[in-house]
């Protein structure tokens, strides 16, 4: 039987351990400045996904604080591939800023990330301001006018690459850069079309687009949805990544990043010697 002595002390430590939300989201947005990696937090915090979500705000906000704008939005773990890579099983979204932007063919030092992992994806463009409601698949031509080939740069700030649903969130869902190839009309009808990665020219994941929600336009109606019920705008201009049709690679250095999309055509950038462990 507890004391009244020891329950008084239970509560001080709990107080104590409870973190803010403020807390929390600096100490994520620290670990991908410093690319240096922290404990999952989620379970001791009792983070919640709706905590999570504003968390990943708070970090965001701390992003623009210090000057970058905001050019799209990511949704993950759209298909089976990477939910089971992963362990974790909803769609999650997160925020895209230019910081992330990797150019066509650019050269990059992996140094600044923690265990970077690369996806193939597919990019859309937004042509028009959403309406604050859910779209329809039909409706979306007149909101989208592009589409591309892209590869995701994602690099969990957790030790070991592991984290729950609410850790991910919370943690801007591995969001750290991201490679747009050439822009198509939204012609092309992509809803089976071969995706692949390619690293150093050999075929290292391959999928077919409806692994991504059966569409990957799919993606961009739940973003709709999830935008309008979290009163965020999505903007004539951003990017949406559809979330990735295979599992991820881990990225060394010296390699040649590259994804292909069956009409869509191939992105590619590459990664540069470095002094720490790839
Ligand atoms: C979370 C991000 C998932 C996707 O395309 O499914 C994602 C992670 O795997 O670290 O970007
Ligand atoms: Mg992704």
């Amino acid at each position: 039987m507890c004391t009244f002595v020891q329950i008084v002390k239970n509560l001080q430590l709990n107080l104590k351990l409870k973190m803010t939300h403020e807390e929390i989201a600096q100490i994520l947005d620290t670990a991908a400045i410093e690319a240096a990696p922290v404990s999952q937090m989620a379970e001791k915090e009792k983070i919640t996904l709706e905590d999570a979500y504003k968390i990943q705000q708070l970090s965001i906000g701390r992003r623009l604080m210090r000057g970058e704008h905001i050019t799209g939005f990511k949704l993950g773990f759209t298909s089976k591939a990477k939910m089971e890579q992963m362990g974790v099983h909803d769609l999650i979204w997160g925020f895209l800023t230019d910081q992330m932007e990797i150019k066509s063919g650019e050269e990059i030092a992996l140094k600044q990330w923690i265990h970077p992992r690369a996806e193939p994806e597919i990019a859309f463009r937004v042509s028009q301001d959403f309406p604050d409601r859910k779209l329809t698949l039909k409706e979306l031509p007149e909101y989208l006018d592009k589409m591309a080939t892209a590869i995701e740069v994602i690099d969990s700030r957790y030790e070991n690459f592991k984290f729950s649903l609410e850790d991910v969130i919370a943690d801007n869902c591995s969001s750290t850069g991201y490679a747009i190839g050439k822009w198509h009309d939204l012609e092309t009808d992509i809803s089976n079309l071969d995706i692949v990665l390619k690293i150093n020219d050999n075929t290292i994941q391959q999928g077919k687009t409806s692994a991504i929600l059966g569409n990957p336009l799919q993606p961009v109606v739940e973003l709709s949805r999830l935008a309008s019920i979290a009163n965020i705008a999505v903007k004539k201009g951003y990017v949406i990544l559809a979330g990735a049709a295979t599992a991820a690679e881990y990225l060394k250095s010296e390699q040649k990043i590259e994804a292909e999309v069956e009409h869509l055509g191939n992105v590619y950038f590459k990664t540069v010697v470095s002094d720490k462990h790839f």
